[in-house]
């Protein structure tokens, strides 16, 4: 994945952990990069070993670690250069969701190594869709919970979201029921 992922992980533990923390759970994890670049393609078990390693400094699961790194994502990329990109991507949670496999598309051109996943929305009422997320990674999932939190926070929108289809448990994707209300 590329270095940005690992650098929201960084900047999320810092600003809440500090700094010594950080470097107790990199060096836990084994991983030896001094700065990582946001814009150059990391192997994906770098990603996974510093989740893990966090999980076990902070005594919290991978999957709590996996919901808050997602939430911290929507505000993280906004205000990391990608906010234009997000403005654009919708007014609201469903919307924004709708759009995603467009703004993948759209990083796409620029970082041909993007694997974006693809994210379809379907039963699409006025207040709850299922949300389809397919990737060709795996181990990501509990990031789709906090991710979709985060939307509800970027767009004062109620959001409830639990798992209804799980590939771990062998279904072809995970697929989740999100209930939205707007404030
Ligand atoms: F609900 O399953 C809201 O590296 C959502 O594979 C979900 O393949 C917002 F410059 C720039 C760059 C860089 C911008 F190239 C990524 F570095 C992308 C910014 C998406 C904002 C996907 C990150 C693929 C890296 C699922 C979890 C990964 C999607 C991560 C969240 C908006 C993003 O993101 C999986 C990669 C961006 C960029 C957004 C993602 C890769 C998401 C969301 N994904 C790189």
């Amino acid at each position: 994945m590329y270095g940005l992922v690992n650098k929201a992980i960084q900047d999320m533990v810092c600003s809440r952990f500090g700094e010594e923390i950080w470097k107790e759970i990199k060096q836990k994890a084994e991983v030896n990069v001094e700065v990582f670049l946001s814009m150059e393609g990391y192997r994906d078990d770098i990603t996974h070993r510093l989740v893990r390693a966090a999980s076990v400094v902070l005594g919290l699961s991978s999957s709590e670690i996996m919901q808050a790194f997602g939430e911290f994502w929507v505000q993280y990329t906004a205000q990391e250069g990608y906010g234009e990109m997000m403005d654009m991507s919708g007014d609201t949670l469903p919307e924004f969701l709708e759009n995603l496999d467009n703004l993948h598309a759209r990083v796409g051109v620029s970082f041909p190594k993007l694997e974006p996943p693809s994210f379809e929305c379907t039963e699409i009422e006025e207040d709850s869709l299922n949300l389809h997320y397919r990737s060709s990674r795996e181990g990501l999932t509990p990031m789709i919970l906090g991710l979709v939190k985060g939307l509800g926070t970027r767009f004062d929108t109620e959001v409830h979201v639990t798992q209804t289809q799980s590939r771990d448990e062998g279904a072809e994707h995970d697929e989740f029921l999100v209930l939205y209300k707007p404030n």
